[in-house]
């Protein structure tokens, strides 16, 4: 071993940090046995920014026995309904925020958390990989990809790269870079991705006395994911935060997840609101279904001060703060909207940069944690199954202080505008959705992708027809027409007056498909569709769609069966290409 390895050894071994147990075989190992464990846990040393293994156990024993105690982490804090700004597509008050967000969109940075394994959705690769939908199949990271690049030509500066840091931990790395070497980058050049990885989580805990869980044969660690929050913790170390402000001129930092395709249609407006309201950090927000699994929005006040903060209280943690504090019926929704008073966090935020980055500084971007063992018995010392410290990206305001603390607050629009992720298993969706509550399935993901294309054109005139839900694998959804609009073509409410001039003269019929997609300049002055048709138009050259009609077999859906590929049988539907008309600079072909 070499000297820094005995050390931590050493350290492990003492009473204080209680983890002998990880070295009681040590006599009867062999010396490269021996080494790999200590290399091992000198990478999880290393990789705590928290003071090491040791930090961690002593982090871990005071957690738990907060937990074990039922101390909440939130009592004495009164929860509030926060001020924010709520919007609606098509209203002035959505115009006039979207075009002061307008002119800073050449000057954000992209920041993907893709760390994530995926569990609850129970799909074998990356989720990044998915085709978002099965109209065009484009995949999560080559339409945020496309989405930066579109928005950098439309609103950069000359020759500006808008950069992109992607957050991926040892079970998504190789299939990130893969994906991005397979694609040339999607377009982006080498320099303008930072790729950060998340250390391949913390040890998981036996005991109230953090004590590490080892595997039996190998006598390693065995480790748990330590959650998103890691990215700050990243972006500080990396430098990536500092380095995009002093050097890139990048004032904003925009993160988000790794399957939502409905990301960026509201970051215009959200970045005019917290331009209005100068918020250093800035959530979007849904109206959220009482007990649906994402967090809600709270002012907190300390009791007997006049501490505050606006923070996402977790859905699990959501229930409890409010029995706890005067609401006796927890996280329930509110009988006149049917939904909960707290706007549901969907962990996309706006962070101003020079602020942030300064709080880096401060904190070198450790967040606080949290654990949550669930035990066996009554009196809290045995656990079902090993437990973990965690931490979360949204819990950034815990750490601003002074003025930035009050710089908190969220924009909330309908979730079919700006959120629907593919998290689940077709199967678990299906209870979701019998609930009331938002399935977050595949099927789901690629009907509201759809739908809020068809949503903004409605919302500017043109004349799009809905057809009847669809079934498929017990999931409803409203898969017809299919609108694509690529962000080559649109890449926000306000530009879709631009390439729709004359609204009233685009019919799509609820059987139609249509693909839109650039780089060259397209118009769509007047068409009536009921079919499928894909324009596309080359760089340089320009197309202007007028008095079109096209009539065709279109596309059609047909079940998906045993020998379908693994995305395809998650919505449990194909797509039939029956008939496709393609106009482009020459016209119809
Ligand atoms: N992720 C990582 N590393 C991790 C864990 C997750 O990068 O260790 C990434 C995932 O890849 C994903 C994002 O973080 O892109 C979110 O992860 P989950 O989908 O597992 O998150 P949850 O659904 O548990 O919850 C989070 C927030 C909620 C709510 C919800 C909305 O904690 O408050 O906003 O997302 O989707």
């Amino acid at each position: 071993l070499s000297d820094s390895q005995k050390q931590l050894v050493q350290q492990l071994n003492s009473e204080e940090c209680g983890q002998s147990h990880l070295f009681a075989d040590w006599p009867g190992m062999s010396p490269q046995d021996r080494t790999a464990v200590a290399t091992q846990l000198e990478a999880l040393d290393g990789a705590y920014g928290n003071g090491g293994l040791a930090g961690y156990v002593k982090n871990a024993v005071k957690l738990l026995e907060n937990s074990r105690k039922g101390v909440n982490p939130l009592d004495g804090w009164e929860p509030q309904v926060p001020e924010g700004a709520a919007f609606e597509i098509g209203t002035d008050k959505y115009k006039a925020t979207e075009a002061k967000g307008l002119e800073e969109l050449g000057s954000i940075g992209f920041v993907l958390v893709a760390g994530g394994l995926g569990e609850r959705l129970g799909y074998n690769g990356i989720k990044l990989e998915l085709p978002t939908e099965l109209a065009t199949e484009t995949c999560y990271l080559n339409y945020y990809i496309h989405y930066i690049l579109s928005i950098q030509k439309k609103y950069g500066k000359d020759g500006c790269k808008l950069p992109l840091c992607i957050m991926v931990s040892n079970d998504t790395r190789a299939g990130t870079e893969a994906l991005l070497k397979a694609n040339n980058n999607f377009g982006m050049e080498e320099g303008q991705i930072s790729i950060v990885q998340q250390g391949s989580g913390v040890p998981a805990l036996l005991d109230n006395a953090a004590k590490f869980s080892m595997d039996e044969t190998t006598k390693m660690v065995i480790t748990k994911p330590h959650g998103h929050g890691d990215i700050h913790e990243l972006l500080y170390t990396s430098g990536v935060a500092k380095t995009w402000y002093s050097e890139k001129g990048i004032k904003w930092l925009c993160f988000f997840q790794d399957t939502n395709g409905l990301a960026f249609h509201t970051l215009p407006l959200m970045l005019g609101v917290s331009k209005e309201l100068d918020l250093v950090m800035n959530s979007l927000a849904v109206p959220r279904k009482a007990k649906q699994a994402i967090g809600g929005i709270a002012k907190l006040t300390k009791q007997g001060s006049d501490e505050v903060k606006t923070v996402n209280v977790e859905y699990n943690q959501l229930d409890p703060l409010l029995r706890g504090s005067g609401f006796p019926d927890g996280d329930v929704n509110d009988k006149e909207t049917g939904f909960s008073p707290f706007p549901g966090n969907i962990n996309q935020l706006l962070f101003q940069l020079k602020a942030y980055s300064d709080v880096l500084e401060r904190t070198k971007g450790i967040m606080p944690e949290f654990v949550n063992p669930k035990y066996k018995d009554e009196a809290k010392t045995i656990f079902k199954k090993p437990a973990r410290l965690e931490c979360m990206m949204q819990d950034f305001p815990t750490v601003l202080s002074g003025d930035d603390a009050k710089k908190v607050g969220f924009t909330s629009i309908s979730s079919d505008m700006c959120f629907s992720p593919v998290k689940n298993a077709t199967s678990d969706g299906v209870g979701l959705q019998q609930k009331g509550t938002a399935p977050g399935v595949a099927a789901t993901g690629e009907a509201d992708q759809y739908g809020a294309f068809k949503a903004i054109m409605r919302s500017i005139g043109c004349q799009v027809e809905d057809a009847a839900e669809e079934t498929h694998e017990g999931i409803k959804a409203v898969l017809s027409p299919q609108v694509v609009l690529k962000p080559d073509f649109v890449t926000c409410p306000a530009e879709y007056s631009e390439v729709f001039p004359s609204p009233d003269k685009v019919k799509i019929s609820s059987k139609s498909s249509l693909v839109v997609s650039g780089p060259g300049s397209v118009v769509i002055e007047s068409l009536d569709l009921d079919g499928a048709l894909v324009i596309e138009c080359p760089e340089g050259e320009t197309v202007t769609v007028k008095d079109l009609t096209v009539k065709n077999d279109g596309w059609v859906r047909e079940a998906a069966d045993a020998g379908s590929p693994e995305y395809i049988r998650m919505r449990g539907y194909r797509f039939v290409k029956k008939e496709t008309a393609k106009f482009g600079p020459g016209g119809l072909t």
